[in-house]
């Protein structure tokens, strides 16, 4: 079927629908929305979880009562709709104070003062039952060379992670970070920018296990990179915390489509890869329904992001399920690659003159792939035909 329930485990940032349309060019078009309506009606759309960043939840600058007060209403919501919280974070980008950066900037009490921000509110999270603490780092960069000292910058991010590492341990919570990478904007370069930068710093930190990736489908293909294939490695790698599902047209501004809509072909492989491969995370989405939209226009495309998601879980699963497939991915030695190069080890492959003595380059070069049939089936299956 496809309409949502809970165990698809679809998750919504509040800063999602929450969205009131301000852009670099024009003001609001939409009021703001109650954090608890937002809870309300994304439980009626079958989500299963929200997520937030502190200053969604408690407008910053709140005292302790205006503060408590907003947690308590919001409790109240997850707990009369069933809702969870698998992920909270922290808003380390639209106050003027983080304007070079947080954990990065050259400003040491800026820095002080961005670790005190998210501890407080890693507590938030723990408290309110998150597994998953992301850390979107979107001013860490420059606009020019000698504004940032990249890797005095990076001994600074790694001394920043190395504390909240420290500080979940020391307060006992089952909480683990998912560091989000973006290439640029609102920087003009963004440090850890994509999968591969965000994954190789993790094994430079004091306690690598507790930290993953929680990577963007429009971040990553705004460095023109292949999601599924940042995905795949970040599997590979056991890293994929989270993540943050979208859609993006190409190499353009952010543009945090609805689930579905940009490049489709490439949100079916996602699907089929997270589908198959095991993922048991939150399907969340970080998305932004255009300013054109009014509030019926951000409730429909919320739930055309979990439609769109269900409908491709169910054409991959027939791309997987159906015979000619099956025989094309035979025909195109998928079934090959799985299989070690050398179970023989170095001696058995230095010994086998098959493998280059007597090994013909030119009619193992002259056989087909058979990878354009493969690819057809897929289409067909994506499109509805097969
Ligand atoms: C910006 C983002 C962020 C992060 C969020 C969670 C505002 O492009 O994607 O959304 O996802 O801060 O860490
Ligand atoms: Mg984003
Ligand atoms: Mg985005
Ligand atoms: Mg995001």
């Amino acid at each position: 079927s496809h309409q949502p329930v809970p165990e698809d485990k679809f998750t919504f940032g509040l800063w999602t629908v929450g969205w009131q349309g301000r852009d670099p060019f024009g003001d609001a078009t939409r009021r703001a929305l109650d954090p608890v309506e937002s809870v309300h009606r994304l439980a009626a759309l079958g989500a299963y979880g929200v997520t937030f960043h502190d200053d969604d939840l408690i407008p910053s600058g709140a005292g302790d009562i205006e503060r408590a007060t907003a947690v308590t209403r919001f409790r109240q919501a997850l707990d009369a709709t069933g809702l969870v919280v698998p992920m909270a974070t922290t808003n380390l980008f639209t106050h003027p104070v983080f304007k070079d950066g947080a954990f990065t900037a050259n400003d040491r009490d800026v820095r002080r003062y961005a670790l005190r921000k998210t501890l407080r509110n890693i507590d938030l999270a723990a408290e309110l039952g998150a597994r998953t603490y992301v850390a979107w780092g979107g001013r860490e960069g420059a606009e020019s060379g000698a504004a940032k000292d990249v890797r005095a910058a990076l001994d600074r991010m790694k001394e920043a992670f190395d504390l909240l590492g420290q500080y979940v341990v020391e307060q006992g919570y089952d909480l683990r970070f998912a560091i989000e990478p973006k290439p640029n904007e609102p920087r003009g370069d963004i440090l850890l920018p994509t999968v591969g930068h965000a994954l190789a710093f993790i094994e430079r930190l004091e306690r690598p296990e507790l930290y993953g990736v929680n990577p963007e489908v429009g971040h990553e293909q705004m460095a023109g990179l292949n999601f599924p294939h940042g995905i795949a490695q970040a599997l590979w790698a056991g890293k994929l915390f989270h993540i943050d599902l979208n859609g993006q047209s190409g190499v353009k501004y952010d543009q945090d489509l609805r689930f579905g809509a940009g490049d489709l072909r490439s949100a079916f492989w996602l699907v089929d890869l997270l589908e198959t491969a095991g993922y048991d995370g939150p399907r969340h989405f970080d998305f932004k329904p255009p300013r054109t939209e009014d509030l019926d226009g951000v409730w429909a495309s919320a739930a055309g992001c979990m439609r769109n998601y269900l409908i491709l879980r169910e054409r991959a699963a027939a791309f997987r399920a159906a015979p000619a497939v099956q025989e094309a991915l035979r025909a195109a030695r998928l079934d090959q690659l799985t299989r070690p190069t050398a179970e023989d080890g170095l001696a058995g492959l230095l010994a086998d003159a098959t493998a280059y003595e007597i090994f013909d380059p030119a009619a193992a070069a002259a056989r087909g792939m058979a990878f354009e049939q493969l690819d057809q089936l897929a289409l067909e299956h994506l499109l509805g035909t097969a």
